[in-house]
């Protein structure tokens, strides 16, 4: 099933950051669209729940030095 969802991201300072996020999220199998706000600290991603959790972008983003947490 394909979701909308939303969560914040901590520890992004700069426009390279949120390419090296966005890209992290659009290298993940199951992620379909991702798009990543420095102003806002907000991510939003379109990703297939059969494929890939909340928890598993949520690690991805960790994983990256980067701090996730869910909006909703
Ligand atoms: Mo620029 Mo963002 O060095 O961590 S990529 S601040």
């Amino acid at each position: 099933k394909i979701q909308l969802w939303q969560f914040t991201i901590g520890g992004m300072t700069c426009a390279a950051c949120v390419n090296s996020v966005e890209g992290i999220l659009r290298d993940l199998h199951g992620v379909k669209r991702a798009v990543v706000a420095l102003a806002t600290a907000l991510g939003e991603v379109e990703y297939d729940s059969t494929v890939i959790s909340k928890d598993d972008i949520i690690n991805a983003i960790e994983d990256a030095g980067f701090e996730g947490s869910f909006v909703q």
